[in-house]
C-alpha cells in the first residue's frame, strides 16, 4: 500500500488465505510469542500520544441520518469508505460473515481455555498456548501489581480475560486480521498505522444470569481526543432472541461523552437517561452471527444486552485500534 500526500491510495482488498486452526495454534513457539508480546508492549512505554490528533470523524452539523439503524455489509463489500461513512453517520458498521467458521470454533477453545487458566492462575501450570503472560505485564501499569491483580479481578468476574495473558493466541489473532486485510483497513482508517491495547483487547465469555452491565462510551474512560475503532467479534449467535446476550447500542452517531447524573459508575450512563434522551432513536439490541465483525468507536453508546433470562453463554473477541500517535495511554498501547 503506498502512501501518497492525499492518503493511502489503494483500497482494502479482503484476503483470507490464513485460517486458524487448533493445530496451528498449539503449534506456535510459546517462548517467541511472549517474548514478542513483551517486545510490542515495551515499544509504547514511553511514547506518548500527540495532543493534537487530526481526528478522522468530524463532526457534521445538522446532519441527521434518514434512518437510525445498524447499517450491515458483507465482508466483500468491506473498504475504507464504507467503513468511514457508517461509522460517521450511524456510529457503527455491522458486517457479516467477517470470519469462517474453523477460524471461530478455534477461538471459541481458545477463550476457553485463557479464560480458565486465568481464573486459575494460582495454580502452578507449566507455560502453554493459552497462558503465559509477558514478563513486563506488571510493570508497565502505572500501578504495577495492584493495578494488574485489580484488572484480572475484574476480568476473572465477568468471565474474561485479557488477550496478552495468552501471547500464543494474541499472536495468531493478529496474524488472522493481516489475513483478512484488517491491518490495512485500520491503517487507511486512521490515517496512520495502528496500534491495539493491553486493557482493551479481550477474549469473553459470559457469565450466566447476565449481571446489569451499564450502559457506556469507551471514551469516557479512554478520552476523547484520539481516533479508535473497535472490532467486536460474536463467537456465536446472540442478541436479539436468541437466548445469548449480545449488545444493546444506540445506533446513532454521537460527538460528545453523555452524562453519567444517576448512573451507577462515573463512565456509564443510566437506563432513566438513556430511554429519555434517545427515547425517539429507540435503543436496539441487533442479532449477531458467529464470526460477524461489529465496528464502533469510543463515542457509541452501548452495553452488554441485559434481560433476566438468557439461557445460552456467548463468546466474543473484543479488539480496539487506535491510531499509533492518537491511543490512549491509560489503556497500555501495543505496537502492531
Ligand atoms: O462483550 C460485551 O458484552 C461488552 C463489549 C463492550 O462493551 C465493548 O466492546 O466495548
Amino acid at each position: 500500500m503506498a502512501y501518497t500526500s492525499k492518503g493511502f491510495s489503494l483500497t482494502t482488498s479482503i484476503m483470507s488465505a490464513f485460517e486458524l486452526t487448533t493445530d496451528i495454534l498449539e503449534s506456535r513457539n510459546i517462548a517467541a510469542d511472549s517474548r514478542c508480546m513483551g517486545d510490542r508492549i515495551e515499544a509504547y512505554r514511553t511514547r506518548e500520544p500527540t495532543d493534537s490528533p487530526h481526528l478522522v470523524i468530524q463532526k457534521q452539523e445538522g446532519r441527521t441520518p434518514e434512518r437510525y439503524c445498524v447499517p450491515e455489509i458483507t465482508a466483500a463489500e468491506l473498504n475504507v469508505d464504507r467503513l468511514r461513512t457508517a461509522i460517521a453517520e450511524h456510529g457503527a458498521l455491522l458486517v457479516r460473515a467477517m470470519f469462517p467458521q474453523s477460524s471461530v470454533d478455534t477461538l471459541i477453545h481458545a477463550t476457553d481455555r485463557v479464560v480458565d487458566a486465568c481464573a486459575d492462575s494460582k495454580t502452578p501450570n507449566p507455560a502453554n498456548t493459552y497462558y503465559n503472560p509477558p514478563d513486563n505485564l506488571s510493570s508497565i501499569m502505572p500501578r504495577k501489581d495492584r493495578e494488574l491483580a485489580n484488572t484480572r479481578n475484574f476480568h476473572c468476574a465477568s468471565g474474561s480475560a485479557m488477550c496478552v495473558e495468552a501471547p500464543s493466541v494474541a499472536e495468531a489473532l493478529l496474524q488472522l486480521y493481516e489475513a483478512h486485510g484488517l491491518k490495512q483497513l485500520m491503517t487507511e482508517y486512521l490515517g496512520e498505522p495502528p496500534c491495539l491495547s493491553v486493557k482493551k483487547w479481550v477474549l469473553r465469555r459470559s457469565i450466566l444470569p447476565v449481571s446489569e452491565a451499564g450502559w457506556h462510551q469507551d471514551g469516557a474512560f479512554m478520552g476523547t481526543n484520539l481516533n479508535s475503532l473497535n472490532m467486536w467479534i460474536p463467537l456465536n449467535a446472540c442478541g436479539a432472541a436468541t437466548g445469548a446476550p449480545g449488545l444493546d447500542v444506540v445506533p446513532q452517531r454521537l460527538y460528545e461523552i453523555v452524562s453519567a447524573e444517576g448512573a451507577q459508575f462515573n463512565w456509564s450512563v443510566s437506563d432513566s437517561l438513556v430511554n429519555g434522551e434517545f427515547a425517539e432513536i429507540r435503543p436496539l439490541m441487533p442479532q449477531f452471527n458467529a464470526g460477524d465483525a461489529f465496528f464502533f468507536d469510543h463515542f457509541y453508546l452501548h452495553r452488554t444486552q441485559y434481560r433476566t433470562d438468557f439461557t445460552k453463554l456467548r463468546y466474543a473477541v473484543e479488539t480496539w485500534f487506535f491510531g499509533a500517535s492518537s491511543f490512549p495511554k491509560n489503556q497500555i498501547p501495543l505496537a502492531w
